[in-house]
């Protein structure tokens, strides 16, 4: 209780209070997880920037070229990837860089404590209906010794060796949510001030809602045990509300209470969210909040990544509407 009264006290405070008044909880760190908080931020607020922008001038569109799974590179995808790469390699906390826009791996050539897994715009192909996206963030601590070659035990970690994980709505206001596994905790952007302050302290999802996301155009392929969780979502009255954008969707059950599920479909026979870069992610900051994230069987946090870009089905929300998505066998 007293941690939670704590923060409640410090709604209010910027990004910057905040992080410095709770440096206590960052294990090991002597400052540098700090700076690596105030470095995704400050990209944000670029990135912010330029999203802001999309319809004004020309950075709206595809520019002809695909990422890592062949999927085509908005020209704000590609920005996006430029000015989180460029403030994580100047701000010199991290060694490697894992991203959706990028085949391998970006080593950065510093002796950075932290390893990042981005994905730098998600949701991209919505920028030109003025519909919300976001950024997703995932921090490891680098296993191998600093001076060494970058290593495959750096980069393939799963999910439960994150030490902090967000993500940036940029939305009807900016939003940075993140965790350092003391809980969640919400800063909404104030432009005029350039400055992040404290709006949603200590965030914890219902364990139960009445919305369900799911792209229900895709019904015809989807394995038995979602069609039948769809069909009890249904008859229980639910809200279908499905954005088509992960954060997006995401942010909203977190506040309310609901589920997200991407499961296999014909075209994509594993899922096609990613665990490295998207579910880790998002399956840190909802276990923090309280809730759930699986890949209908497993744990997603401990699923052992055997590739940068390998995809997972992914269930995350409250976490008796997960336990009932997979109680409900086909
Ligand atoms: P579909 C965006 O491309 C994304 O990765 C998520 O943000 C979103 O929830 C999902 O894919 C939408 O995919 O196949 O339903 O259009």
């Amino acid at each position: 209780m007293i941690e939670a009264s704590r923060i409640a006290q410090s709604i209010g405070f910027t990004l910057d209070r905040f992080i410095k008044n709770n440096q206590d909880q960052f294990q090991f760190a002597t400052g540098e997880l700090s700076q690596l908080l105030r470095d995704i931020a400050l990209a944000s607020k670029v990135v912010k920037r330029e999203v802001n922008k999309a319809g004004l001038i020309d950075i709206m569109g595809p520019i002809g070229s695909s990422n890592s799974g062949g999927e085509s590179q908005q020209k704000l995808d590609v920005l996006a990837n430029i000015r989180f790469t460029r403030a994580l390699s100047k701000g010199g906390e991290v060694c490697a860089l894992i991203s959706e826009e990028t085949e391998s791996f970006v080593d950065l050539n510093n002796e950075g404590k932290y390893v990042i897994a981005i994905d730098p715009l998600d949701g991209s192909s919505n920028i030109d209906v003025n519909v919300s996206i976001g950024t997703i963030f995932s921090i490891y601590r680098r296993k191998s010794s600093v001076g060494k070659a970058i290593a495959e035990e750096d980069i393939l970690q799963k999910g439960s060796e994150q030490v902090a994980a967000g993500y940036v709505l940029y939305g009807s206001s900016t939003m940075l949510v993140y965790t350092t596994g003391h809980g969640v905790n919400g800063f909404t952007y104030e432009p005029t001030l350039g400055e992040y302050f404290l709006s949603h302290p200590d965030m914890k999802i219902p364990r139960q809602g009445k919305i369900y996301s799911i792209n229900e155009g895709q019904s015809n392929h989807f394995p038995k045990s979602i069609e039948l969780y769809v069909k009890y979502c249904k008859d229980n009255n639910y809200s279908a509300r499905y954005i088509g954008s992960l954060v997006a969707d995401f942010h909203r059950n977190l506040l309310k209470g609901g589920i997200y599920i991407y499961p296999q479909t014909l075209e994509h026979t594993t899922g096609k969210l990613r665990l490295m870069y998207e579910c880790n992610a998002l399956a840190f900051v909802i276990e923090q909040a309280g809730g759930k994230a699986s890949d209908g069987q497993n744990r997603i946090l401990d699923i052992t990544p055997k590739s940068l870009h390998q995809r997972t089905p992914f269930l995350v929300g409250s976490i008796e509407m997960v336990e009932k998505a997979e109680e409900i066998r086909g």
